[in-house]
């Protein structure tokens, strides 16, 4: 009998308290891909007309995947209140605002991919509230260190649909089999080769990078021979890099001061797992990422991510 999302109840002391949140997850996944499979049919391909709180273009399917993840996460029942990418302020769950956990949600990363049908994703990450359950909760209770975080993972739209997620006992990735239609065990306890693999990074942007890193970078691929790959999609990217290696960085530029990529919706989710992969995480020399204590739910940071002798050549 195939393991499903149901093991999570067995792992650590996270486990039992955070699987019917990840259910959710799985099924807003399972309902997202429905909706990139056959979007090109509705019309659903393209921008929505209107911008998120940074100003982007949000796409149809932006839209639609952010009411469908904020629908299953209400349904759980155990979730107050969810902060995403999507939206401008915090979305309090009237229903449930009693209950004790929030999610924080990039329903649809890496959106820019989907008129070429290339791999994009979701990433979520779960806190327990702060403040008191007869109040309502805010977004303080959001603003908490990715070392407080409980549970984060991410869905891959690729040619399959995987949920990989870690409560803070490992890594373990999830594949939707289409004949069960549930998300069976496929990749149990990931964990990033030490040596090998690609570096993988927006080049184009190099002469724009803050911090020296041009020649931080130059050094490392001398230093390593990293081959390069990139997706452009992070959660596609990140992937990769978990399963075979290297880095995956998005530093300051002098358009993006502080950075492309949000610490509450990109950076720690992402940061947790690779660190749980075995991995490092930081966002620069001497600052990991999941030591930031966020101040704003849209914030920016740079990443470095991967193996850990990756990111300390490169930023050491
Ligand atoms: P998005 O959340 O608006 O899709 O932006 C995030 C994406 C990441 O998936 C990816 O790593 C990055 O933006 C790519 O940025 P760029 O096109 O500047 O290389
Ligand atoms: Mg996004």
């Amino acid at each position: 009998m195939a393991m499903t999302l149901n093991n999570i109840v067995e792992q650590g002391k996270n486990g039992p308290a955070m699987m019917p949140i990840i259910q959710g997850v799985g099924r807003a996944a399972i309902e997202i891909a429905a909706v990139l499979r056959g979007a090109v049919f509705r019309g659903a391909l393209g921008q929505a007309g209107g911008e998120n709180v940074q100003g982007e273009q949000q796409q149809v399917l932006d839209v639609l995947s952010d009411e469908i993840f904020l629908e299953e996460m209400r349904a759980t029942g155990f979730i107050c209140a969810v902060g995403s990418e999507e939206q401008e302020n915090l979305l309090i769950i009237e229903e449930y605002s009693h209950a004790d956990y929030l999610v924080l949600v990039d329903p649809l990363d890496g959106s820019s991919n989907l008129d070429i049908d290339c791999p994009v994703g979701t990433i979520f990450s779960i806190v327990k509230r702060k403040s008191p359950n007869d109040q309502l909760p805010d977004v303080s209770d959001t603003l908490q260190a990715g070392r407080d975080v409980l549970a984060a993972g991410y869905v891959l739209y690729g040619p399959s649909t995987m949920l990989v997620c870690s409560v803070g006992e490992g890594v373990n990735g999830y594949t939707f089999n289409p004949n069960t239609a549930r998300f069976e065990s496929s990749h149990p306890n990931m964990t990033i080769p030490a040596t090998g693999g690609y570096y993988s990074v927006n080049e184009s942007n190099a002469d724009k990078w803050a911090d020296d890193m041009g020649s931080k970078l130059a050094n490392l691929k001398k230093e390593t021979g990293l081959g390069m790959r990139y997706v452009g999609a992070m959660v596609a990217d990140m992937h990769r890099t978990i399963l075979k290696g290297g880095i995956f960085l998005y530093p300051a530029d002098s358009k993006n001061v502080t950075g492309k990529l949000r610490l509450l919706y990109e950076a720690i989710p992402m940061g947790f797992i690779m660190e749980q992969a075995g991995g490092k995480s930081m966002s620069s020399d001497g600052v990991a990422v999941l030591d930031i204590l966020p101040e704003a739910l849209h914030q920016r940071v740079p990443v470095y991510l991967g193996a850990n002798a990756a990111v300390d050549t490169l930023l050491g």
